[in-house]
């Protein structure tokens, strides 16, 4: 059965047309998908999923562009899925993330890098119950 993680398609990706390859890789990961679905996050939701940021230099920019257009949210299963899932994405800024990364293929600078994902298993669960219920969840089973 494995852990959970929660990813995000972040909003610049979703633009410039890379929700459908960013899904696919998720699936040649064998990620199974618990839930996913097409939203657009308001400032205060962004606000909320990030309140860890909020004293940091790029927390305005970062609620703002997150708040800015559509993103596919995404609860994701797999054996050890946080690290699985962070080796799929690369590194936060995509210039030191690793050739064949989504990060690398897909995000445009460290504030627009394409993709979310949760960084330990105590906050993927935080993070999935923020946008899902566990009867979405359940649901897809
Ligand atoms: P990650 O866990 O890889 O999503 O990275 P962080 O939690 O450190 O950062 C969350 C988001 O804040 C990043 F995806 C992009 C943004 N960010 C900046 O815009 N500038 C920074 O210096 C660091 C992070």
């Amino acid at each position: 059965m494995g852990t959970r993680t929660f990813a995000i398609i972040k909003p610049d990706a979703v633009k410039n047309g890379h929700t459908g390859k960013i899904y696919d890789r998720i699936l040649q990961s064998d990620f199974k998908i618990l839930g996913a679905k097409l939203m657009r996050m308001t400032k205060a939701q962004a606000e909320g999923f990030y309140a860890v940021h909020k004293e940091r230099p790029f927390y305005e920019e970062l609620t703002t562009f997150m708040s800015s257009g559509q993103s596919m949210v995404l609860a994701l299963e797999k054996e050890n899925a946080v690290a699985a899932w962070r080796e799929t994405i690369g590194a936060t800024n995509p210039a030191d993330a690793d050739v064949g990364s989504i990060r690398k293929d897909f995000a445009t600078s460290l504030g627009e890098n394409a993709v979310h994902g949760s960084d330990s298993d105590e906050n993927a669960i935080i993070e999935i119950s923020f946008f899902f219920s566990d009867a979405e969840l359940i649901a897809n089973r």
